[in-house]
């Protein structure tokens, strides 16, 4: 594929449309949206200091977590500009509980929409980056609406996938899947289009950094335990450094272009997330599905994140991302290997 450093998302994807002669441009005219879409929470999570956004609604979601005003525009805003598209028959949520409706009046298409509107908002308030994380499969079943077995695909069969992140700038990530890299695409500001930045990204295959939150230490297992001992050990040549943010998609991003890993285990804290508190289908997945195609590994410490069956929509599982051998390594000590 013909690409260049500072050519358009938009180009790209068209580049990519044109070289599968059965594209019928609904999946250029999918990415499209949700292009406009992260603009616009863009404009609203850099403005979110001084406009009347930030803070929480004062209720709690179907996951018993607080919801930020800015979560619940970001929703909004993915839920309105991409359920009218004619492109999805579904759209998946972390803000909603069961599958959102594409509303009657509008045309329904051929693929499900999985998303984090914007993850890690409890950042938000001390200007981290954050970001929304996307993942999109295509329906299976032969139903108008999509029933909930076209969302519950395993993640080897997601056909794109990425995130925005709202930081110093604003990038897009994304893959569409075996063969097609990772590329990145960093928004220009005044401008307003998404440019080239980071053509074809590899991770390291072993990284330096190992991002975890320490502070669940005693509610580990064992294993877990060993494994982030041995990331600290001063044995390791070159040495490990840690660098934790606390959410995921720039701890993610970070580690994705600099090399490392990222752990959020399963743990005894709170006995309604025995698995840890990501989520399979709109966080760990997507982020598999990238880090795999940029030569990296994702686990749950068991088996890779991108084979696991799934069963529940907002299921929890424990997740080990980043550098291959780093990813590896961990599930040689999850597994009692090591
Ligand atoms: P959220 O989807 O409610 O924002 O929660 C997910 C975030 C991730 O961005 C981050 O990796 C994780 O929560 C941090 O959790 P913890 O504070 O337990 O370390
Ligand atoms: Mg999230």
């Amino acid at each position: 594929m013909k690409t260049s450093i500072g050519m358009t998302v938009t180009e790209h994807i068209l580049e990519q449309e044109r070289e599968n002669p059965e594209a019928t441009g609904a999946f250029t005219s999918l990415l499209s949206e949700l292009i406009v879409v992260a603009k616009i929470i863009s404009r609203e999570v850099n403005k979110a200091g001084i406009a009347d956004i930030l803070g929480y609604v004062g209720r709690q979601n179907v996951q018993g977590e607080e919801v930020h005003k800015l979560d619940e525009f970001a929703n909004r805003t993915i839920i309105q500009r991409m359920g009218h598209l004619g492109q999805l028959c579904t759209i998946a949520s972390e803000e909603n509980a069961d599958l959102i409706k594409i509303p009657a009046k509008y045309p329904k298409g051929n693929y499900v929409l999985i998303c984090d509107p914007l993850d890690g908002s409890s950042n938000l308030d001390v200007n981290v980056s954050i970001g929304t994380i996307f993942s999109i499969h295509r329906k299976i079943s032969s139903d108008e609406d999509c029933i909930l077995g076209d969302v519950l695909q395993p993640g080897y069969k997601q056909v794109a996938a990425g995130y925005f992140i709202y930081g110093s700038s604003t990038m897009m990530v994304f893959t569409t899947g075996p063969g097609h890299g990772v590329h990145g695409f960093t928004l220009l500001p005044g401008v307003g289009e998404f440019l080239l930045s980071h053509e074809n990204i590899r991770i390291p295959e072993r990284g330096r950094i190992f991002s975890v939150n320490e502070s669940y230490y005693n509610y580990w297992s064992e294993n877990v335990r060993r494994l982030v001992d041995h990331f600290k050990s001063p044995d390791n040549k070159p040495a490990y450094t840690a660098r934790y943010i606390g959410s995921l998609v720039s701890d993610f991003h970070r580690n994705l272009l600099q090399g490392g890993i990222f752990m959020y285990p399963s743990d005894t804290k709170d006995p309604r997330k025995p698995h840890g508190k990501l989520r399979l289908m709109c966080e760990a997945n997507p982020m598999a599905f990238v880090v795999t195609e940029a030569g990296g590994y994702a686990s749950n410490g068991e088996k890779p994140i991108l084979e696991i069956e799934p069963e529940e929509l907002h299921q929890r599982v424990p997740l080990f991302i980043g550098s291959k051998e780093d990813v590896e390594l961990a599930e040689e000590y999850l597994q009692g290997k090591m």
